[in-house]
């Protein structure tokens, strides 16, 4: 790997106009004691830095990139797109073309609306969920990351747990004290919550596939727990599917482990690359957000033509190529058990768990059901682990409490390389 040169100066100069120099804590490489690449481009599988060095990407700017970097269908479509205006603040084809797209894909969500990041879409959500129910106690899991929305920034996951820092400072005592985060897989914390509170409970908002405190899957009878208290007290299963919706299955949590949530947020993958998410659920919930009713929520940029053109060739795509999430499954699994017979030789004890084109990695020697087991694993083994996968040129995610990425567009020979990279980083 070429020396980070380039990068570093960058990252220098980046620092005096931005917090840590970045503008989202986890690229920041602060956890993992080292100066994070900058990125020059990328294409298909591999990334490339402003050094010379050409990553193969399992980060995928953080899920998105689905299909690979720069596939030519979706920059074609952008291409045409954009010469026909950038953003118009009002409504186009476009915006019912992506949403019939995901209604088709999610079939839970009868009416849906369009915003910008998966922040928004959860922040709306729990909004949705409180007007709705006309109720405040939110309950959510210890670990799991819906965004940084004060409500929501309590026990969370991915970068808040990074830099551990899992509730916000400037989330203020009333705000947090509506959020109700208790441990992810606890039937019986859950079922004791609402024995205790549950007709003060507005919704349950879940990562049905956690991928904030690294991957981690729901128990047997966590959601199915979840669908049948929540129902039983009026309270709403809100499924946050940011991450593992179109991965874990086309139709994400709720189609692999046939649940019906009441809402369901989606994001990354929908736009393409591009910033656009979505909240939606029943008619009858989504009539009460304006203009059809009260509860209000609005985007100046939200629908925009370019990421509805992005999102539209993506899922095209996906919807289009026969059994792409079974080929992609598939081919995640070949890393993953590569992956585990390098460490089974290597001698070193790893968690590797996958859900789909999803996969995490801990260095422990029991299975991670929750954030205490995660917090648990050695985090300077993966430390290590991760400083010589990159030198390695494999481009991962500098934190075990994030999880991997696999796109149609990785190679068996992508595969091969990252699997004799890990030969000599589990033994870094
Ligand atoms: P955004 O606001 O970052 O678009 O989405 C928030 C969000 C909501 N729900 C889930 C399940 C998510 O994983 C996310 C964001 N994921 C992180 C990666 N762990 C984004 C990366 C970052 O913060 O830079």
């Amino acid at each position: 790997m070429n020396e980070l040169k380039k990068s570093a100066a960058a990252f220098s100069k980046a620092k005096k106009f931005m917090p840590g120099g970045v503008n989202s804590p986890v690229r920041s490489y602060s956890s993992v004691d080292c100066n994070p690449p900058f990125i020059s481009h990328a294409r298909g599988s591999h990334i490339y830095d402003i050094d010379g060095n050409n990553f193969i990407d399992y980060v995928g700017s953080w899920g998105p990139m689905i299909l690979g970097h720069a596939n030519e269908k979706v920059v074609d479509a952008l291409k045409k797109s954009v010469e026909r205006g950038t953003s118009y603040g009002a409504p186009t084809e476009l915006e019912t073309e992506l949403a019939e797209l995901v209604q088709k894909i999610f079939p839970s969500m009868e009416v849906m609306r369009m915003v910008n990041s998966g922040t928004e879409a959860t922040m709306s959500a729990i909004r949705v969920a409180r007007g709705f129910t006309g109720r405040s106690k939110i309950v959510k899991f210890i670990g799991c990351y819906h965004g940084h929305s004060d409500s929501l920034l309590v026990n969370a996951g991915s970068g808040a747990a990074t830099f551990g820092v899992p509730s916000s400072p400037g989330v203020t005592a009333n705000t947090a004290q509506d959020t109700i985060a208790i441990p992810f897989n606890d039937v019986d914390a859950v079922k004791k919550i609402f024995a205790e509170c549950g007709e003060k409970i507005a919704a349950v908002i879940v990562e049905p596939v956690a991928g904030n405190m690294g991957l981690v899957l729901p128990k047997e009878n966590f959601l199915p727990t979840l669908r049948e208290v929540t129902k039983k007290f009026g309270a709403l299963l809100i499924f946050d599917e940011v991450m593992c919706g179109f991965r874990v299955a086309l139709g994400g949590a709720q189609e692999k482990y046939k649940i019906k949530p009441d809402l369901t947020c989606l994001g990354k993958i929908i736009g393409g690359g591009l910033p656009c998410a979505t909240y939606g659920g029943s008619a009858e919930i989504m009539r009460n957000v304006s203009p059809d009713g009260k509860i209000y929520q609005a985007g100046t940029l939200s629908g925009n033509p370019l990421a509805m053109t992005a999102g539209i060739e993506t899922l095209k795509i996906l919807l289009d190529t026969p059994n792409f999430t079974e080929k992609l499954t598939q081919k995640t699994s070949r890393l993953v058990d590569g992956l585990k017979e390098q460490a089974k030789i290597s001698g070193v004890a790893v968690q590797i768990p996958q859900a789909g084109s999803m996969f995490g990695i801990f260095f422990s020697e029991r299975e991670i059901t929750n954030y205490d087991d995660a917090c648990a694993a050695n985090q300077e083994k993966f430390k290590r682990w991760f400083k010589s996968m990159l030198e390695q040129g494999i481009y991962l995610a500098p934190s075990q409490f994030e999880t991997l990425f696999v796109s149609i567009a990785h190679t068996d020979e992508d595969i091969s390389k990252t699997i004799d990279a890990a030969s000599t980083a589990f033994t870094a």
